[in-house]
Order: C-alpha cells, then sequence, then structure tokens
C-alpha cells in the first residue's frame, strides 16, 4: 500500500467533502458532479476486494443505465461475474463516507479494513473497469483509477466502453481462462454467435422468422449490438438500429430505450407503429447500458402491445419445461421463475398456475434475484422492466452431459433436446442480464416454437398497470417489508394503502422507495386501465 504522503496526494487530488453516499439497488448513483469522492473509494475498495479473494479480478462498472445522461454510477462485479457480495456494500458506503469527512477519516477507515478483512497489500491481484457512453465517465474512471493506484499490487485493465453485460462477462473470463489467453469482446461476441449458429442449425432455422428492429437508447448497446450482428451472415438484412447516436450525449435514454418504454407504455422514437403491426414484425428496446430489454409489437389495430421482463419469464419458463419433458428430465431438474414485487399479477398466476411452476417473490434489483435463482437447477429470473436472465446449475450441466453421452440415438427428440438444453446455456449470459444476449435467447425461442410475437402475447394477458415516481422530501423513511410488498414506515401509511386497494377489482398496489433515485415509487395495477390509473393516483397523493 502507499505511503502516507502518496496517500494524502492522491486523496487531496480526487475527493472532496460534504457528500453522503448510499451503495444502492445497482451500486453508487447519483449526479456525475458529486462522483470523484466515491470513484476514488471505490478503486481502493475494488483492489481490497480482489486481495480479499486471493488475488481473484475482480469488474467495475460505471454506469448508470437508464438514469439520464448527467447522472453517472459505479458498480463492483465479483469473479464470478455476480453482483458484489452484500456484505461488502457496508464497507464500500462506509470507505467513500469517511473519504468524503476528511483525510483522517479515510485513513483511518482505510487501515480498520486491511485489518479486519485481514487483507495482505503485498500480494497482487487484478481489476477490469469499463465504463457506458456518457460524457463524465472518462473523468470518473480516472478518479477510480487513481483510488485503485492505492494498492500499487494490484493492475488494472480498462476495457474502455462497453456494455454492462460485456463487463460481468469479460471479468468471468479473466478468472476462468488461463493466463495468456485472449480475452477482449471479440470473445463475447463469438461465444454467443456459435451458440446462435449451432441452435439454428440443430433446429433447421435458416433466417429470422421476422423483420428485427433494435432501440438500443442512444447508447452502448447500439454500436456493440452492430458489431456482433455483422459478424453474422444469418442476420445479414434481417434488422435495422434506431436510436444509435452514442456520442450525442443528451439523446441517452431521451423518449426511447427499455425504460421509456416499459414506464410509459408506448412506443419510443424512431419506431413507428405502421411498420409494426405485420406479424413478422418485432422491435426491442435496450437500456443505456444494455442489460435489459423489452420487446413489443403493434396489433391489428395499431395499438401498442408490451412483451416485458414477466413475459419473457413464462416464455422460457414454458419453453424449458417442454424441454425438460421432452429429455425426460422433469423430475431430475429442479426449475424456480424469481420474481419481484413488480410482475404483473397474471404472469405470476400464468407461472403457477397454468405452467405450475415455482415462482419465487424477491425484493428489487437483480441481486436479489440472483440469489435466489441459483438455488435451483434452472433459475429463470426477470424483473418486470426486462433486467434478468437464466442460469443454470452445476447438477444440471453435469445431468445433461452424462445423459447426452448416454444417449446413442441422435435423431430422436429426447436427444435434441438435450442438445438445446446444453446449447442454451451458452447462448445466454448467465452472470447477469444482458440486453443482447436475452434478445438472442428470445428471438430463438420464438423461431423453435415457431411463434409469431401475437402468439407470445396471448399467452396470458397483463392487468392494466400503472408505475408512478412521486418526489418526497425524505425517501429513506420509506420502510418495507415481505418482499417490498408492504410498508412498515411511515406508521400508518400502509394502511392506508389497504383501504384504497379494496375499493378497486383485482387490485394490488404498494410503495417503496427507489434505490437509484431521489424518489419514491407507487406501483398499482387493477381490473382495468381507468382503475390502475385512479388508483396509482390516490395512492400517489396520500404517499406525497
Ligand atoms: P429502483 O430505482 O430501486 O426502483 C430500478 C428498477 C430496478 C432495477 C434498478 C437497477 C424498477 C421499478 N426499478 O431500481 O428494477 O433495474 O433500477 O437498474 O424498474
Ligand atoms: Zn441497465
Amino acid at each position: 500500500m502507499l505511503e502516507t504522503e502518496a496517500l494524502k496526494s492522491l486523496y487531496e487530488k480526487h475527493c472532496k467533502h460534504g457528500f453522503q453516499y448510499i451503495y444502492g439497488t445497482a451500486g453508487f448513483r447519483y449526479k456525475a458532479d458529486v462522483l470523484d469522492t466515491v470513484m476514488f473509494t471505490t478503486g481502493v475498495l475494488a483492489g481490497l476486494r480482489s486481495l480479499y479473494l486471493n488475488g481473484q479480478t475482480v469488474g467495475v462498472m460505471v454506469t448508470a443505465s437508464h438514469n439520464p445522461p448527467e447522472d453517472n454510477g459505479v458498480k463492483i462485479v465479483e469473479p464470478r461475474g455476480e453482483m458484489l457480495e452484500q456484505s461488502w456494500e457496508k464497507y464500500a458506503t462506509e470507505l467513500a463516507n469517511c473519504a468524503s469527512q476528511s483525510y483522517s477519516s479515510f485513513e483511518t477507515k482505510l487501515q480498520e479494513l486491511v485489518v479486519t478483512l485481514k487483507v495482505d497489500t503485498k500480494k497482487s491481484g487484478g481489476i477490469v473497469v469499463a465504463r457506458d457512453s456518457r460524457e463524465s465517465g472518462p473523468h470518473l474512471v480516472s478518479a477510480f483509477k487513481a483510488g485503485a493506484q492505492v494498492l500499487p499490487t494490484v493492475k488494472i485493465i480498462d476495457y474502455g466502453i462497453l456494455t454492462t453485460p460485456q463487463l460481468h462477462f469479460l471479468t468471468s473470463k479473466t478468472n476462468e481462462l488461463p493466463e495468456g489467453a485472449e480475452i477482449g469482446e471479440q470473445l463475447y461476441y463469438q461465444e454467443l454467435l456459435s451458440a446462435w449458429d449451432q441452435v439454428t442449425d440443430l433446429c433447421g432455422i435458416k433466417s429470422l422468422p421476422f423483420h428485427l428492429q433494435i432501440d438500443a437508447a442512444n447508447g452502448i448497446g447500439g454500436p456493440k449490438v452492430m458489431e456482433m450482428l455483422s459478424q453474422s451472415d444469418f442476420f445479414s438484412g434481417a434488422y435495422e438500429v434506431v436510436n444509435a447516436d452514442w456520442q450525442t450525449y443528451a439523446a441517452l435514454n431521451h423518449l426511447c430505450g427499455a425504460d421509456f418504454v416499459k414506464t410509459n407504455q408506448k412506443l419510443p422514437h424512431g419506431i413507428s407503429s405502421s411498420g409494426n403491426q405485420a406479424a413478422n414484425q418485432i422491435s426491442c428496446s435496450f437500456d443505456g447500458d444494455a442489460d435489459r430489454i423489452v420487446f413489443y409489437y403493434c396489433d391489428a389495430m395499431g395499438h401498442f402491445r408490451l412483451l416485458d421482463g414477466d413475459k419473457m419469464a413464462t416464455l422460457f419458463a414454458k419453453f424449458f419445461q417442454d424441454l425438460l419433458h421432452q429429455a425426460g428430465l422433469q423430475d431430475a431438474i429442479e426449475m424456480v421463475a424469481v420474481q419481484t414485487a413488480y410482475a404483473n399479477g397474471s404472469s405470476t398466476h400464468h407461472l403457477e398456475k397454468v405452467l405450475g411452476a415455482t415462482v419465487k417473490c424477491t425484493s428489487t434489483g437483480v441481486k436479489h434475484l440472483h440469489h435466489e435463482a441459483v438455488k435451483s437447477d434452472i433459475g429463470i429470473y426477470f424483473e418486470a422492466n426486462g433486467h434478468g436472465t437464466v442460469i443454470f446449475s452445476t447438477k444440471f450441466v453435469d445431468t445433461v452431459n452424462q445423459r447426452l453421452a448416454a444417449s446413442t440415438q441422435d435423431i430422436s427428440k429426447s436427444h435434441k433436446a438435450l442438445q438445446l438444453l446444453k446449447l442454451f446455456t451458452k447462448l445466454i449470459n448467465q452472470t447477469v442480464g444482458d440486453a443482447i444476449s436475452d434478445m438472442l435467447a428470445v428471438l430463438a425461442v420464438l423461431s423453435i416454437l415457431n411463434w409469431t410475437p401475437q402468439k407470445w402475447d396471448q399467452e396470458y394477458t397483463d392487468l392494466p398497470n400503472r408505475l408512478l415516481k412521486v418526489s418526497v422530501p425524505d425517501r429513506t423513511l420509506f420502510k418495507t417489508t415481505n418482499a417490498e410488498r408492504q410498508l412498515v414506515s411511515p406508521a400508518g401509511l400502509q394502511q392506508k394503502i389497504d383501504v384504497l386497494v379494496s375499493k378497486f377489482d383485482k387490485a394490488r398496489s404498494f410503495v417503496r422507495a427507489s434505490g437509484t433515485e431521489d424518489a419514491v415509487r407507487v406501483y398499482a395495477e387493477a381490473a382495468s386501465r381507468a382503475q390502475a390509473d385512479s388508483l396509482a393516483s390516490m395512492v400517489g397523493t396520500i404517499v406525497e
């Protein structure tokens, strides 16, 4: 570790005083101009994490996802690509807030962490870092790197601009592959495209049954998905990318992208309803860092129809359930669908009552869903907003491999089902929700099932719902229980919500503080659009 003088000089160059930070739903996320200090301390903390994990490489992503262009943020990724171990969020917050107080407070906290965590600062470690396309990114990455220099034995690789899932993928590959292996973006494209080609070859799919429109939210997903698809003969002429202006900073997430489409339940700028009415047309929107995706189309009347994270979860649940049956694995392999309170009631009903699947509900934020999903052999987890993935256990992989080795009838249905199960473990980025990989997986499932977007949509009908953002003086007063479905504070508020809910049909509503924005979110669903809207607005009023 650096000597006091060098440490102090770096600190003074990068840290400012006075701001209070919290490691939230997806790391630290604020207006970019207050982030220098926390970038610096996250550099230190990521180094400590790597040393604590015996030198394994940890990842760091500088992004504020779907937030407006003036925001930014940072999060730490575990060596296998998962979100930072929860017990360390506290250390990240404490170190940032001490640095925000004074140099001596920062130094004392740093020494204390080194001792408490028994970190040997002479050993070597590694960090891989990347950022999304925001204007503030390069400056914030410099502050981060300065923090990482506090532990000079920790080596940093800067991948420049990537999507969030690419950074997760490369973090995991850095730890998995032998030293000297060529690790970079290209590996990501090759793995996904190779899985795609094998799936489509196996199923005799020669071309995409739809014309595909991709709204890239004017974020980094645009150039990355174009780079990948330009390498594929299969996709040649089959798609078009709109809102790909990632170099105009102010355009990021503006009137487009997954969050805009999901929240406003309408088409993004740049995609028209006329082009979307044909049965062979499907559109999708990524968010700013391409870890979320929602699909949509327009029905014959020209009405916008959303195919969100809940629809993806049910699509994958049905698909994997069918494959497990065909492979004779329905009793050997356990599958679970993990949702949050924001999942539409109809999707939960469909999963449980129609598909007979096991459904679990967790708090918001993929780290919570992931944590629950890893307990099963196939864990399908999606937030309604389109953030999610499918993960497969080691037992699943071993079982499929053993059955494949024992299966000699290459042309049988069960053999093909086993092959497909195996290939989907490669097509899906299991480290984190990934717009590009989820897009390929959904397109593959629809092509294999020979489903149109309309057929997919008709599996169940969403209950009309409304999500509102309400500004309050202090959102930290809003505390919840029961996977965030009920408030315990402010006192008496939940009872008032319950009274309002009881006045509507098939209604549900809940309130929680956002972990990424300075606001409280109100969700309401009910039997009709008018009822969902009135309930949301009434609850919004009593929350203010
Ligand atoms: P918050 O701001 O805590 O509601 C939002 C999303 C989460 C998750 C995170 C991280 C909703 C209602 N909330 O969290 O699902 O995606 O951002 O980006 O969509
Ligand atoms: Zn995102």
